[in-house]
């Protein structure tokens, strides 16, 4: 949905927010909702939030979403209170109503969080302190969340990281090719079938489950503009019970690359191991206790699994007619599926290295 086609200012007076209103712009590059920063004034100061569009056609319960996103940020709020999590968590404002989100006479679901104010939210990390950063903010996110009191968290996306199930979609749409794309790939369906073992990688029934974050690009945990640390983990959309190392595979997809992940000039995108040592190194520092045997030793395989996942989502996409991913150009799902691959290839020049340096970290590691 497009900014101008919302009546802004009538939702934003569903929350009562101190000050008038006196900025709206569009926010971040996120893939499926839509984020804006929201500016008021009053005679003093100015505040700045961030109102989000959930897309409910992707996440079909916002409500129970937005229930588990209370109960993540209350026990994370507690946790900063008692000194064990040192990093800022996200705050919801209230709507008129008293509740977590407003829903406006379209359907639409609308919720309000205070702004963070001196982060940065990175495509890619400027140096290796960020990687470090990143890793080690995402693995205390894990780790606090690991005694959350309640119930299991609401699943807010079915089957979200089963590879299995990705490559099984991949295939019927293949062989379904509801928009006659897949003449135009033939490539990147060959390097796909190729690699159906990395299906079998990371299958979620041999792992113990935790409650992760599911999303971790490095652009969603914020970085301080000054000091380089890790300040607050964004989108807590997918925050639900998983395997720890998609979270860990997902961070090094993202941030161990040298190219961001819309370039389309492929020989800019290889794979940076010393970026990757900086997230290992960061990753098992907060969650050294937390890992199991089975864990540690399938580590290295992660980046590879998720990278090729993330292959198959965009170039299932690009079969099904660019559904699910907002795009900016007719083949923008197409040439994100190349950059994956290309990574992909990348990684696995550098296998043995990937290996190395995962297990020379566990050494100084101890459960
Ligand atoms: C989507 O919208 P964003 O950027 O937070 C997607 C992630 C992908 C990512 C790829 C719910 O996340 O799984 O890794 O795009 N989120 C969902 O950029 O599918
Ligand atoms: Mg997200």
């Amino acid at each position: 949905m497009r900014f101008a086609e919302l009546d802004m200012e009538k939702i934003i007076s569903q929350f009562p927010l101190p000050g008038k209103l006196t900025g709206i712009r569009t926010l971040g590059n996120g893939n499926i909702n839509d984020t804006f920063l929201i500016i008021t004034t009053n005679e003093e100061a100015f505040e700045r939030y961030v109102l989000q569009r959930i897309n409910h056609e992707i996440f079909p319960h916002p409500e129970s979403m937005m229930e588990n996103f209370s109960r993540i940020t209350s026990h994370l709020e507690l946790k900063w209170k008692q000194g064990k999590y040192g990093y800022q968590v996200l705050r919801l404002m209230p709507s008129k109503e008293g509740d977590n989100f407003h829903r406006d006479e379209k359907g639409n679901f609308w919720r309000v969080c205070r702004f963070v104010p001196n982060g940065l939210s990175l495509d890619f990390p400027k140096n290796k302190n960020h990687a470090y950063e990143a890793a080690k903010a995402f693995g205390a996110f894990q780790a606090n969340l690991i005694d959350l009191p309640g119930p299991p968290l609401t699943e807010t996306i079915s089957h979200f990281h089963n590879t299995r199930k990705r490559f099984e979609s991949f295939l019927g749409l293949v062989k379904e090719d509801p928009r006659n794309r897949s003449r135009r790939v033939v490539d990147l369906i060959e390097f796909a079938q190729r690699r159906e073992c990395l299906t079998e990688a990371i299958s979620v029934n041999s792992f113990p489950l935790r409650i992760v974050h599911n999303d971790t690009k490095l652009n969603n945990v914020l970085i301080h503009e000054k000091t380089g640390k890790g300040i607050c983990v964004l989108d807590l959309d997918t925050v639900m019970t998983g395997c720890v190392l998609h979270d860990f595979g997902d961070l090094a997809r993202t941030a161990s690359c040298s190219a961001d992940e819309d370039e389309v000039d492929l020989k800019k995108v290889s794979f940076l191991p010393t970026i990757f040592e900086a997230i290992v190194r960061g990753y098992l520092e907060s969650t050294e206790c937390l890992l199991n045997a089975k864990e540690r030793e399938t580590l290295h395989l992660a980046p590879q699994v998720i990278t090729f996942e993330l292959g198959l989502r965009f170039l299932s996409d690009y079969l099904d007619g660019d559904q699910y991913f907002k795009t900016k150009h007719p083949n923008h799902n197409l040439d994100r599926a190349r950059l994956q691959f290309e990574l992909l290839r990348s990684m696995e020049n550098y296998s043995d290295k990937i290996r190395n340096i995962v297990e020379s970290a566990l050494q100084f590691c101890h459960p």
